[in-house]
């Protein structure tokens, strides 16, 4: 039976591929895509997830959010990492069709509220649309099976030296997110350089299918990363001819946890600190007892992956 999801993203490259493998996935019933504001601004957001939307062959809606942190002037985008237009500036046809009138926050919590079934809700950008929904609908929680996140980092960040994007972008909201009495599984950076990378024989294939529209688009953007990241220390970080969106390695998770190994942590977002604004605090004490009333900060971590049985799961789902 599929899943009933919803999805929120701030897209950029990855996040677009992430989309497509979701949209495409025999798995998921999308319910619905978020859009916050992150690796671009909203509106660029918005006009990227039209976009893969329309290549991926479905029609379904897509929702404006949150333009701006819970603390406004802490706002972040990250255009060096993912081109001005968020999309690595390839030539994607403008969108032809709109965003659903509805806010995002609104048809958050209406379809959660209205759920049968619990709904699992994956989150691949900064935690504001989520922090806010729960913040003015609590009873939402109640209806999620699982929240899967792209989020921080055990080992070191990609923003600053100790916080990973999606953290940094908004504290205030990943610190609610993570204090939040659901279930959790939290994909971190780490994955990413253990496993967690989509192989050059992989991205082959995908490209091979370019008469499918969702194969064409995630191809382009794949060699567009390997392009980007040519001459620089992420090109030695991916592996030649490689690629490790965390995204798309998220929404690979939560269609197929079997294909990452997990450990259950407390973990915890700072939120001030000179240096470590955005860290996730992981408890690592071998000797560790979880603390008595905080059993909300647990959560399933990914830190690694088969690269083999990802690499398989994007063919299959995209390229077949
Ligand atoms: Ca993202």
């Amino acid at each position: 039976m599929k899943r009933n999801i919803i999805i929120d993203c701030d897209t950029g490259m990855d996040d677009a591929q992430a989309l497509l493998l979701a949209l495409r996935s025999p798995a998921f019933n999308v319910l619905g895509v978020t859009c916050v504001n992150g690796n671009v601004t909203l509106d660029k957001v918005m006009i990227n997830t039209l976009k893969v939307v329309e290549h991926s062959g479905t029609d379904v809606p897509v929702y404006r959010g949150a333009a701006q942190a819970l603390i406004p002037e802490k706002s972040q985008n990250a255009p060096e990492i993912h081109g001005s237009d968020g999309l690595g500036n390839l030539d994607f046809p403008a969108p032809v069709t709109q965003p659903a009138d509805e806010n995002a926050i609104a048809f958050t919590i209406r379809t959660l509220m209205a759920a049968k079934e619990p709904i699992d809700w994956i989150m691949i950008g900064p935690l504001t649309n989520a922090a806010l929904a729960m913040r003015e609908e609590p009873r939402i929680l109640g209806k999620i099976r699982m929240l899967t996140m792209m989020a921080g980092a055990i080992d070191f960040g990609n923003t600053t030296a100790a916080a990973e994007f999606n953290i940094f972008a908004d504290p205030e909201a990943a610190k609610i997110v993570f204090e939040a009495d659901v279930p959790k599984t939290m994909v971190p950076l780490d994955p990413l350089w253990h496993g967690g990378q989509v192989n050059k024989e992989y991205i082959d294939q995908i490209a091979a299918r370019k008469d499918l529209p969702w194969c064409d688009m995630a191809a382009k953007i794949m060699r567009r990363t390997i392009d980007m990241a040519a001459g620089s220390r992420r090109r030695y970080a991916m592996g030649e001819g490689a690629v490790s969106p965390p995204d798309l390695l998220t929404v690979a998770l939560a269609i197929d946890p079997s294909i990452g190994q997990f450990e259950q942590y407390q973990v915890r977002v700072e939120t001030l600190g000179q240096y470590t604004r955005g860290m996730t605090v992981f408890d690592r004490r071998w000797n560790r007892e979880f603390e008595q009333g905080t059993h909300v900060n647990q959560m399933a971590v990914c830190l690694s992956a088969d690269p083999q049985k990802y690499g398989q799961l994007l063919v299959d789902t995209l390229a077949k």
